[in-house]
């Protein structure tokens, strides 16, 4: 398997999506309204993730392309849960891209106590052989989520998978912490936006 020639089509698709997401967030905040988007990140999976991935899903290496959709991953960071459904119908409205499937993890948590909505989406790419449709997955999430997503995914790395079931317990606690952080910021998210809006108001007219 040439895994550079492979992957290339996917680390295209992320450094253009990439572009378009931050410019989203850019044109929010050239208008001086609140930006849906905090951060946009992106990556293309490693080969040792994807062939583990596909070991634990029981696919062969020619069922890769179709099997695992998160190959090219962009990432979409909000403030508030609202932002999150924002930006979902944003994408919706598109024609860049076809999307595929949603998973919305956040009406739906997953039993590790993971919030976050996906978006699988079929991408054209241009290449030199004509356009190819890649098949990437965009993950939108808020700060919060995000916190404790990272923090869960450090640790199903130390643990192989294997997380004990002590730290498990306290995951699943965190996970509602972090759920009821972005209910009460959505309480006062009038308040937050207002501020933010005079603080890049008075920051432009420097
Ligand atoms: P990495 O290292 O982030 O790339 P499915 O076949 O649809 O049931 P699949 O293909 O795993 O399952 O898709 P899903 O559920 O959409 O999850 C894909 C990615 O979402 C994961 O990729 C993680 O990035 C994230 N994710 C899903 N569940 C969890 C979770 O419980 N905790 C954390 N921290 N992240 C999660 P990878 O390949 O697992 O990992």
């Amino acid at each position: 398997m040439n895994w550079e020639a492979f992957l290339a089509p996917y680390l295209q698709v992320v450094e253009e999506l990439k572009v378009k997401l931050r410019g989203m967030r850019a044109q929010f905040e050239h208008e001086s309204k609140h930006s849906p988007i905090e951060f946009v990140t992106g990556r293309v999976k490693p080969v040792a993730s994807i062939l583990e991935k596909a070991y634990q899903k029981n696919i062969s290496i020619d069922q890769i392309e179709a099997e695992i959709q998160d190959i090219a991953g962009l990432r979409v960071v909000c403030q508030f849960v609202d932002d999150i459904y924002t930006i979902v119908d944003m994408l919706k409205t598109r024609n860049d891209f076809e999307i595929v499937e949603e998973k919305d993890y956040i009406q739906e948590k997953k039993e590790s106590g993971y919030r976050s909505f996906h978006l699988v989406i079929k991408y054209p790419v241009e290449t030199i052989r004509g356009e190819k449709r890649v098949i990437a997955e965009i993950q939108i999430r808020t700060l919060a989520m995000n916190f404790w997503a990272i923090n869960e995914h450090s640790l199903n790395y130390k643990y192989e998978g294997q997380i004990p079931t002590q730290i498990k317990a306290r995951l699943k606690a965190a996970a509602e912490a972090a759920f009821n952080l972005d209910e009460e910021m959505s309480k006062i998210k009038d308040e937050v936006q207002e501020a933010q809006r005079i603080f890049h108001q008075n920051k432009n007219k420097h």
